[in-house]
């Protein structure tokens, strides 16, 4: 495999800045705490506008506290219009309130399909273990106000199930699930191919609209996955805050991820993190 790089910045001069507006994990694996160390990696500086705080440990997510929707705009609204990013990105969004505060900013602030500022709306409905992170009656304000403002929208499957309806189980059902999802306003639709039943490939799909771009990759076989959907979606920002195209950043995160799931380590009694240092480790080529 390719070893995925970016270019860093030189010491004493600023980097490329990009924001994520997620949710923090109390343990470290997912969130907030994913995005900031991938986009560090990637020689980024990384902005956060947090939407709330979980109570989570590796056996799972017991609660969580959600900031008021003005603070999460405000976090937004003063980190772009001072330090500026080239790039974005939404995970846990937790309620609507909190999504019709983030799409309004985003549209002030250039963030999102008719502004300058790519967007990567990752749609996070539930941790790994199954607590929910975003309000069931969330998932209109979503699809309406949010998606039509993505670059790139990249759910998984059990995500496609809820916004689309559709079980993908090969890929004539991926691909018809790509064409409901672009079908909802955003620019490209990633559908996730990683918790595919019975296959030991892990196929992302990526359709504009016209074309399908396929990334094959080998299942990682772990069960230390957390926090995976979260590092991809920060290294496609990454990607495309220096300046790379949907397919290429596409391409790029999906063997970043891929070397962070080879990496993963255990943690706690029960799943541990996918692994965005894997290139610090001695061993990497
Ligand atoms: O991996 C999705 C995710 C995103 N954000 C937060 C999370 C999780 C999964 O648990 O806790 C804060």
């Amino acid at each position: 495999m390719t070893y995925p790089s970016l270019p860093l910045a030189a010491p004493g001069t600023t980097p490329v800045r990009v924001l994520t507006v997620a949710g923090s994990d109390s343990g470290g694996g997912a969130g907030i705490q994913a995005d900031l160390r991938t986009f560090a990696m990637l020689g980024l500086h990384g902005c956060v506008a947090i939407t709330a705080v979980t109570v989570q440990n590796s056996t799972g997510v017991t609660e969580f506290a959600e900031i008021d929707p003005t603070i999460v705009a405000a976090q937004m609204r003063s980190v772009v219009s001072d330090i500026g990013v080239s790039a974005a990105k939404t995970g846990m969004l937790a309620s609507a309130p909190i999504i019709t505060a983030i799409a309004d900013a985003a549209v002030d602030l250039g963030i999102g399909r008719d502004g300058a500022i790519p967007l990567v709306v990752d749609p996070v409905s539930a941790s790994m273990h199954g607590d929910p992170l975003l309000a069931a009656d969330a998932l209109g304000a979503l699809t309406t106000q949010l998606f039509p403002l993505a670059t790139v929208v990249t759910p998984n499957l059990d995500e496609v199930r809820l916004l689309t309806g559709i079980d993908v189980v090969d890929d004539a059902t991926q691909r018809a699930a790509a064409v409901a999802l672009h079908a909802m306003g955003p620019r490209w639709a990633l559908v996730k191919g990683g918790h595919l039943r019975g296959s030991d490939l892990s196929p992302d799909l990526l359709y504009d609209g016209t074309d399908f771009h396929q990334f094959p990759a080998p299942r990682i076989n772990t069960p230390h996955d957390h926090g995976a959907g979260d590092t991809l979606a920060a290294a496609i920002v990454g990607a495309l805050g220096h300046g790379y195209s949907v397919p290429d950043a596409v391409a790029f995160a999906k063997r970043w991820v891929t070397r962070g799931l080879a990496a993963a380590y255990p943690l706690g009694a029960g799943h541990g993190p996918v692994n965005p240092l894997w290139r610090l480790a001695p061993s990497t080529p």
